[in-house]
């Protein structure tokens, strides 16, 4: 939540104060401050979520009011040099914020928030001996709200790979009915794609490598050109055309990521006993439950695209039909969300994150063609090798600032 408090009757000064939590105690404790100091106030009304782009928008207004204001300026020169000046910040200002809001539509992100959280007591990998804790993390961050979608990852494609320099297209993107996809036509130098079928099915045959470079092109801002400095080799990771290894981390201003375990798993199954969830504040499944999802596709409570008694989701079958499309839309098992929001981080596809096991990635979730007992917290498989892209249920999600 951001308040925007505008000072200007008194004096010219704006304060603007960010990301207040609790918001509802928080929001009371101001209005209770300020209401007792008799300063006329202008009140930004704040979204329910906190919005990245609620900075932008308290600046435009206190433009907006400065060059209200700048009318009055006795001196004509004066007037119009003022006048002038302002309206060139405000239209800097108003190319901001739709760049701001059009990024924050395209990334369709959650918060995190519950900063300081302590980790999951129970056991986060039944692989390894003894007990690992995941979860905690010390800092709010937002998450996508769901996997990296076909219409997204085209939209990526179309932008940097018209060359595809560094692999960002699988051909099998296109040939496996499972599953499918993206299909790409041209030559190299002229390469163009197209979503088949839903847009909003999640992308699969991404490996790691692909998901850094997506990261990427979206710490840019999304710029079209060919693969290098500047829009897939560098902003959040420091790639330079490496494919392979587990040596690399995000930059420390990266804008968007690939999760960290931890912050997947913060995603996926805290929920505070105090906010309704479970006395040790981590749910065993992220459809906030102890219980395996069940595989029915809509509104239903703790649904995921995952198998039950060996049947698919999507066709409530047990046989794997080849011509079959297994894939859900995004957020399909709309009544299944997280508690902070986020949808299919159980099944539908295993996601990607920076854990790190051997010389592997650690990925997390359940896939659509595995059983519901998937996505358990506790279930953190070896992990695969960075470079891999050749699997129809591996995806990713972003999560970012
Ligand atoms: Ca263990
Ligand atoms: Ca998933």
């Amino acid at each position: 939540m951001f308040i925007g408090i505008d000072f200007q009757r008194k004096k010219e000064q704006t304060t603007v104060i960010g990301s207040c939590r609790p918001r509802v105690l928080c929001g009371l404790l101001w209005l209770t401050l300020l209401a007792l100091s008799g300063i006329p106030l202008c009140i930004v009304p704040s979204a329910v979520a906190a919005d990245p782009c609620d900075t932008i928008r308290v600046q435009v207004r206190v433009v907006q009011a400065k060059l209200a204001k700048s009318k009055k300026i006795p001196d004509p020169a004066r007037r119009r040099k003022t006048s002038k000046r302002l309206k060139k910040q405000l239209r800097q200002l108003r190319t901001d914020l739709a760049a701001c809001v059009s990024l924050s539509n395209f990334t369709n992100m959650v918060d995190v928030g519950n900063a300081g959280n302590p980790t999951d007591p129970a056991d986060g990998d039944e692989l390894t001996g003894g007990v690992q804790h995941f979860g905690a993390v010390a800092y709010d961050f937002r998450m996508g709200k769901t996997e990296v979608t076909l219409n997204q990852y085209v939209s990526f494609l179309n932008a940097v790979a018209k060359t595809d320099t560094y692999g960002l297209y699988n051909p099998t993107m296109a040939t496996n009915q499972n599953v499918r996809g993206i299909t790409r036509t041209g030559s190299s130098g002229n390469y163009a794609y197209t979503v088949i079928g839903s847009g909003d099915h999640p992308v699969t045959y991404v490996s790691w490598f692909d998901a850094a470079r997506f990261c990427n092109w979206l710490h840019n801002d999304r710029p079209s050109g060919a693969q290098g400095s500047g829009t897939t080799e560098t902003g959040a990771y420091t790639l330079n055309g490496a494919d392979n290894g587990v040596g690399f981390v995000r930059e420390t201003g990266a804008r968007f990521w690939i999760p960290s375990e931890d912050e997947w798993y913060k995603a996926a199954y805290h929920h505070p006993a105090a906010d309704g969830g479970p006395a040790l504040n981590y749910w065993t499944y992220p459809t906030r439950t102890v219980m395996p999802p069940d595989n029915l596709v809509g509104g239903g409570a703790n649904q995921a695209n995952c198998r039950v008694s060996n049947k698919y989701s999507v066709t409530q079958n047990t046989t794997l039909v080849p011509t079959q499309n297994y894939l859900s839309n995004a957020g399909a098992y709309s009544g299944s969300p997280s508690h902070y929001g986020t949808f299919d981080q159980a099944g539908s596809n295993w996601e990607w994150t920076d854990g790190i096991n051997g010389m592997n990635r650690i990925i997390r979730g359940g896939g659509w063609n595995n059983d519901n007992l998937a996505p358990r917290s506790s279930n953190r498989p070896a992990g695969y090798d960075p470079t891999l892209e050749n699997d129809y249920t591996v995806g990713f999600r972003i999560a970012g600032q």
